[in-house]
């Protein structure tokens, strides 16, 4: 039995999107992170970096979402592309997501959400400068008409969709400025399975 450890955030809605998506059954638990759940020691013991996500498959145990989404491509033989070029190419894009959107926007995110008087000008500034630039890529690799990140849906556009979705909700200029990837965001929004997955824990 597949468990997931979750809570309401992207990184989280990364693995409930997937798990959606591939029809496997799961049980949710939730991990309050208002009320620092993460950092008991039972959470601790499953992982001690003491983030959601993780999962767990009887008695195996996974943290750090890109890691959790291959696994469970791995495991399912789906949205991973078939060929090896295209493996690679998802894999990489997973990479990029974990290193570049998720920390930027992460971080640009806990400054907006503190009382505008103390935030940090110039961090707010750096990160959000990042976000865009980041933004941008993802339209470069968009240009040549592809439809999702590593050609056919996979993990790839899964990991990225749950950061990039609230700018899309806040019709933030440095999304809306980038047409090639609103569309994107439109076509992954559209599939039933993610706006499940977007909804857990409920
Ligand atoms: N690189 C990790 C990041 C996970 C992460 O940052 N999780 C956040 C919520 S989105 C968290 O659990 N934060 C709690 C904490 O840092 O104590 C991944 O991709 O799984």
């Amino acid at each position: 039995m597949i468990r997931l450890y979750t809570w309401t955030t992207p990184n989280g809605r990364k693995v409930s999107i997937a798990l959606e998506e591939l029809g496997v059954p799961y049980e949710v638990r939730p991990v309050n992170l208002g009320a620092n759940e993460q950092l008991t020691p039972a959470f601790l013991a499953l992982n001690p970096n003491h983030k959601i996500p993780v999962l767990t498959d009887d008695e195996l145990v996974i943290w750090e979402s890109g890691a959790i989404l291959l696994y469970l491509a791995e495991k399912t033989g789906q949205l991973l592309p078939a060929d090896f070029k295209g493996r690679m190419a998802a894999i990489q894009y997973c990479f990029f997501q974990t290193g570049g959107i998720g920390p930027n926007l992460g971080r640009l995110g806990a400054q907006l959400r503190r009382p505008e008087a103390e935030r940090n000008r110039e961090m707010v500034q750096i990160f959000s400068d990042e976000v865009k630039r980041l933004i941008g890529v993802l339209d470069r690799i968009l240009a040549d008409g592809r439809l999702y990140l590593a050609g056919e849906y996979s993990i790839a556009d899964i990991m990225h969709y749950p950061w990039l979705q609230p700018l899309q909700a806040l019709r933030a200029p440095m999304l809306t400025d980038e047409p090639r990837v609103m569309a994107w965001l439109e076509r992954i929004g559209a599939r039933p399975a993610v706006q499940r997955g977007m909804k857990v824990p409920s």
